[in-house]
């Protein structure tokens, strides 16, 4: 009976419904959120769904009676309605229970294209009678709100109002119980509640002032015109003819996915924002572990050159030793070696090896502070953010993602504390100073065993002296011409020069390797911490916004669904 318009609408809506659905059933949406879809998608093949809600006692069922002409529902002054109550057609007056709901038959003509639903009443003591209807709203095509004379429009139903209107409905006011109130008294109330409805909610709802009781022996009963039914009645007549129907009909699931869509973009978007305060994060450690680097780098230089000055000091004084001895009158000296390196560890070496291994001892001490430094302040970056966690809207869309994220944090956490708490100073540098002793042996050739900086480059230098000194004596025993003895001396000086200089750039480039080793290692394991943290941050955060853009696509075919409503 559709026109092809209509179908091709209807064909369309059920595309787009099934399209949101799969997109938050993808995402591990709540399964409440995914059913609520699927009912409505089910509900297009569904009876046209004239719901009543309103507060208990406000006389919803009365009115449906009313509007039946008939007592068929029951009524009373303490909660009454408890299920869920569907009035249908039937050719004679029927009643039975099915499940949760109860189903009502009346031989009435409305209802062969309309179910008229009845609510338990909200607000009473009896929550779950406010669970049941809150649940079913969202299915409605089309809400009367029902509000009694005697305590009209309540901050309650207030925020039940602004719920129904979430969900996209169209909400149609009816006052009821005016037979208390006199005919002035009527047209206040009205004005009140429409005024009110407008002021805090801002739509102007249609509204039906009426008195159900007054109104239930019909048109021919003696206070049909006091009852104020008859406009209420033709209203429903009119809106709910057969394009009205249809047109509220295929608005229903459009509201539907366009509430729970709004829900999952606001949801996305705190996700988003959590997942941009983790990078954040991530960044900041990242800037200071590149800023603890060239610190440290910087640091390093100056103490290569204090290491630098040193050698350098005693490189001179090994010349001006060498020029001394060295010479003619010196000859009986230069055969007795033991003499010549106990005058030159004395004058040469002096106190070399103790500076040397103090600036070494000092280096070691420094940088494992500062690695030391580094963790703290990275500990205590991921406990402060472990502590701004717990979303409640990004948790609705968290699905595993949120249980991932709190574990990393955790065991990053846990990784940073207890390199803290094992943190042993001694046994560190300990392990630095053998390591950088182990590189220095390597690189001067010397054999292991040396027992510090200092020592390793004294058993070099002292053994350049000896050969040199060695070297000169030989010479002077080969008979070599006393005049070419100075020549000699120039190149036993320049020897012990070039020895010395071999031993500075060795000792330089092995200290400064094994500095860029230690530094790379204390980068890498604070990084190779973070790293599952940064994979899981930044891949959720292209899923989510990936998720969010699909959906707001969505919402936006929604809405041009929306504008074609007939
Ligand atoms: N004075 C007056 N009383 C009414 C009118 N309509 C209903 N009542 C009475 O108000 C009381 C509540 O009516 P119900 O129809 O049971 O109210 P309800 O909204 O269905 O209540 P619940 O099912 O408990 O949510 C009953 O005692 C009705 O007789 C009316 O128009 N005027
Ligand atoms: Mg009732």
């Amino acid at each position: 009976m559709l026109d092809e318009p209509t179908r091709e609408l209807l064909r369309a809506e059920r595309v787009v419904l099934g399209r949101v659905r799969e997109l938050l059933a993808r995402q591990e949406a709540d399964a409440a959120d995914v059913q609520q879809l699927r009912q409505a998608e089910l509900d297009l093949d569904e009876p046209f769904l004239l719901v009543i809600v309103g507060e208990f006692n406000s006389g919803k069922s009365a009115f449906i009676n009313a509007l039946v002409g008939a007592t068929v529902l029951r009524e009373g002054v303490t909660p009454t309605t408890a299920a869920i109550t569907r009035l249908r057609y039937a050719s004679s007056q029927t009643e039975r229970r099915d499940g949760a709901l109860v189903e009502v038959g009346y031989p009435l003509d409305l209802l062969r294209d309309v179910v008229i639903v009845d609510t338990p009443g909200t607000n009473a003591i009896l929550r779950e009678h406010e669970a049941i209807t809150n649940h079913f709203v969202p299915r409605a095509d089309l809400v009367l709100f029902v509000t009694s004379a005697d305590r009209p429009f309540t901050e309650t139903e207030r925020a039940f109002m602004e719920r129904i209107r979430t969900w996209g409905k169209k909400v149609v006011v009816v006052l009821n119980k005016v037979d208390l109130l006199g005919p002035a008294q009527v047209d206040e109330q009205v004005a009140f509640v429409r005024d009110g409805v407008e002021r805090l909610l801002g739509f102007r709802p249609e509204m039906f002032p009426i008195s159900a009781r007054l109104a239930l022996p019909g048109p021919a009963g003696p206070d049909w015109a006091a009852s104020r039914f008859e406009p209420l009645q033709s209203f429903i007549t009119r809106t709910l003819d057969e394009k009205g129907r249809l047109a509220l009909k295929l608005s229903t699931p459009l509201g539907v996915a366009e509430r729970i869509g709004r829900t999952y973009v606001m949801a996305a978007e705190e996700k988003l924002a959590m997942l941009a305060a983790d990078l954040a994060v991530i960044d900041s450690i990242d800037r200071q572990l590149n800023a603890y680097r060239d610190d440290m780098q910087a640091e390093f230089t100056r103490r290569l050159e204090a290491v630098d000055n040193v050698l350098h000091e005693m490189s001179a004084r090994g010349i001006d030793y060498l020029d001394q001895t060295l010479r003619l009158g010196r000859i009986v000296d230069l055969f007795r070696q033991k003499l010549l390196k106990e005058e030159f560890e004395r004058i040469v070496v002096a106190d070399t090896p103790e500076r040397l291994d103090r600036i070494s001892q000092d280096t070691i001490d420094w940088m494992v502070d500062q690695d030391l430094r580094v963790w703290r302040s990275v500990t205590e970056q991921i406990d402060r953010r472990r502590g701004e966690g717990g979303h409640a809207a990004a948790e609705r869309l968290a699905g595993s993602f949120e249980y991932d994220r709190r574990a990393l944090l955790a065991s990053l956490g846990q990784t940073a504390r207890s390199v803290l708490q094992r943190h042993d100073h001694q046994r560190e540098a300990n392990q630095l100073a053998s390591s950088v002793r182990e590189a220095v042996t390597r690189a001067t050739l010397l054999e292991a065993g040396a027992i510090g900086l200092g020592a390793v480059s004294m058993a070099i230098v002292g053994s350049a002296a000896a050969d040199v000194t060695g070297l000169f004596a030989a010479s002077v025993m080969a008979g070599v011409g006393l005049w070419l003895l100075p020549r000699k001396r120039g190149q036993a000086k320049a020897q012990f020069r070039t020895r010395t200089e071999e031993l500075r750039s060795r000792l330089m480039t092995a200290l400064s390797d094994e500095f860029q080793r230690e530094l790379q290692r204390s980068l890498q394991r604070i990084r190779d911490a973070l790293a599952p943290y940064d994979r899981l941050v930044r891949s959720e955060q292209g899923r989510t916004l990936e998720f969010s853009t699909a959906l707001q696509v969505l919402l936006e075919e929604l809405a041009q669904l929306r504008r074609r409503l007939p």
